[in-house]
């Protein structure tokens, strides 16, 4: 038996997924297939991995995709021609370039090419603008917003709770800040982002109802930074040496899950918390654009 505070990410997930599925029956109802383009550079191991899951998601819901891999010496002005060219292509309504990209190209310029509407991942200036404006008109990146459906669909109190969040990255800690501490239901939360130069991270840890953890350091959070009680959310992935495994590596979050989990409120397992609720959140903007491409198109 699993223990009884487990926040399910898989299961939630799976929730999502099936209300994606009917938005997609709707939209084959009026002639529209929502299409997802899928580019990846070079062949890292984890996005070979982390692409071919959200390529099954869409198969699964009925959602089209294609996958433009690239050679790892592709430069930046042909993946900005690729992305003009998906730009422009009608049936095609979110767009995904999958990170990390190779160091020659600048991540900030290919994010800003992206058309603003097919921008799912929610990287383009003009979504992390509407973001931090509360203007629910853009899309929200699919970690930040996975966690968000995970305290909501746990009943996890978010008003007026502290969160702190560890880690200031742009794909998640920033945006995940911006999301709890916005004004209105299911926010209002007092917000603290910890970093690598914060003085005391386990002081600031130890006052936090809901804890993320998202810095990217194996088994950083532990026990004794836990207040009894509290919710642990783990966004880490680790890839971390284990002879013991087929691989010869395994996956560790960014959490302690054996010491925290029995002091924790709610936590989340790693895998199976987080992971499966970002491609979720993926599946779920994807719908969200083709249903506005269509509202669009039947206007005009
Ligand atoms: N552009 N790049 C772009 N958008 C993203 O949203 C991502 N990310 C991150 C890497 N690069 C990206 C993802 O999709 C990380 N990420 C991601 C997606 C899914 C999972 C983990 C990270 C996931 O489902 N993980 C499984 C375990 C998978 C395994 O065993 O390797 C889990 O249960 O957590």
């Amino acid at each position: 038996m699993p223990p009884a505070n487990l926040i399910d990410g898989r299961a939630i997930a799976g929730q999502i997924q099936d209300e994606v599925a009917q938005r997609a029956a709707a939209l084959a109802d009026r002639g529209l297939q929502p299409g997802l383009a899928f580019v990846r550079v070079g062949e890292d191991p984890a996005s070979k991995v982390y692409v071919g899951m959200k390529e099954k998601a869409c198969a699964q819901l009925g959602i089209f995709s294609e996958t433009r891999v690239l050679a790892p010496s592709t430069t930046e002005a042909e993946l900005l021609a690729l992305l003009t060219q998906l730009n422009a292509d009608t049936r095609i309504h979110g767009i995904l370039v999958q990170a990390p990209l190779p160091k020659h190209i600048r991540e900030a310029v290919v994010y800003a090419t992206v058309s603003p509407q097919k921008d799912v991942d929610g990287f383009h200036p003009m979504n992390v603008g509407k973001l931090m404006l509360g203007d629910p008109s853009g899309f929200l990146p699919c970690t930040p917003a996975g966690v968000h459906e995970l305290l909501m669909r746990s009943q996890v109190q978010i008003e007026g709770a502290e969160a702190v969040i560890l880690g200031r990255g742009n794909i998640v800690g920033k945006p995940m800040a911006a999301i709890l501490c916005q004004k209105g239901r299911h926010a209002n939360a007092t917000v603290t982002i910890c970093h690598s130069q914060t003085r005391d991270i386990k002081a600031h840890c130890r006052r936090a109802d809901i804890l993320i953890a998202a810095m990217g350091v194996a088994k950083f959070v532990t026990a004794d930074m836990v207040k009894p009680g509290a919710t642990v959310i783990d966004v880490g992935v680790n890839r971390v040496t284990d002879p013991t495994a087929k691989s010869g590596s395994r996956l560790v979050g960014d959490v302690d899950f054996e010491g925290v989990q029995p002091i924790a409120g709610r936590i989340t397992p790693n895998p199976g918390g987080v992971g499966p609720m970002t491609i979720a959140m993926l599946m779920q903007n994807t719908i969200r654009a083709a249903e506005l491409a269509l509202g669009a198109s039947v206007k005009n």
